[in-house]
């Protein structure tokens, strides 16, 4: 066999390869001295080939490797999103009524519903109950108004008779069986001792009972109008308070017009018997007794 050896010894047979092709391997295989290699270098050219053939192995296998590998990650992906997309829309269902909840969840529901039922039933009741004792209270706060207004109204009649009171003690009036009775210092006619007395919130004297024509005696110690006069019809006698007489104290033998004057005011005269009173003239000047009765 005719042909080229290398370096390492490997035979290489340039025969059958075309014009250009041995020229490339003859160049390659050219000496240090510039001549062509006798025996051309295909040891090496073979393993050049040899590792590019195994890197090119190696290159295929990584490949594959890894295209194993992006495929499961892709598929695990897939299942994994399909699974959440199935629980999303599992959850979606539950909280919107978009998918029909199971058998276990319907239940769930109608229980809950009933419950709710039950509390609004209860919830009525007891907003009835409530609604009464509202109206309770308020017809109760309602009297409480009522009945407060009558108590501040007592209230305040019972002041001004307080301070009627202390008014009339302090002016140095006598109280008696529900009434205070002043007699004044100085004299005069009958109608102006009247007017006096109105005008201190009182009345001349009007005498109803035997304790009283008696208390009135003791405080006495001269002669005093009372508040009795039949100036509007000779001898029908009425108190100032427009009242008839009905029991009278008339000492003996008056009232009498003594000798045809006109005696139509009366005194008490006759202070140390009980029945003191006199008919005398109204313009005689005298003391005269006011009476201011005291409503408790
Ligand atoms: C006085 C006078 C009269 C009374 C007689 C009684 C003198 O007149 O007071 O009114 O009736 O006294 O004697
Ligand atoms: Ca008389």
């Amino acid at each position: 066999m005719k042909g080229h050896k290398d370096k390492s010894g490997i035979v290489l047979d340039v025969r059958n390869l075309n014009a250009s092709a041995r020229t490339a391997v003859l160049n390659n295989y050219t000496g240090e001295s510039g001549e062509v290699a006798a025996a051309l270098p295909g040891g090496k050219l073979l393993k050049w080939v040899a590792v590019s053939f195994c890197l090119v192995c190696i290159l295929q296998a990584a490949l594959n490797i890894s295209l194993r590998l992006a495929l499961r990650t892709d598929a695990s992906c897939k299942n994994l999103t399909e699974e959440e997309d199935s629980l999303k829309k599992n959850n979606d269902g539950k909280h919107h009524g978009i998918k029909s909840p199971p058998a276990s969840q319907n239940n769930i529901l109608t229980r809950e519903r009933d419950d709710l039922k039950r509390k609004l039933a209860d919830f009525a009741s007891q907003n009835n109950i409530l609604t009464r004792e509202i109206d309770d209270l308020k017809r109760k706060l309602a009297d409480f108004v009522s009945q407060n207004n009558i108590l501040t109204r007592e209230r305040d009649d019972l002041k001004r008779k307080l301070e009627d009171f202390v008014h009339y003690a302090q002016q140095g009036w006598q109280y008696f069986n529900g009434s205070f009775y002043y007699i004044s210092s100085t004299k005069q006619n009958w109608q102006d001792s009247r007017d006096d007395c109105l005008q201190r919130g009182a009345s001349l004297a009007i005498i109803n009972s035997k304790e009283e024509q008696k208390f009135i005696r003791q405080q006495q110690e001269t002669i005093i109008w009372i508040g009795l006069t039949d100036k509007e019809t000779e001898g029908v006698w009425k108190w100032v308070d427009e009242t008839p007489l009905t029991g009278s104290f008339w000492y003996s033998g008056e009232p009498n017009n003594y000798r045809g004057s006109d005696e139509d005011c009366v005194v008490i005269n006759y202070y140390n018997d009980e029945n003191s009173w006199n008919d005398a003239v109204c313009e005689n000047q005298n003391l005269w007794l006011c009476e201011k009765k005291m409503v408790i």
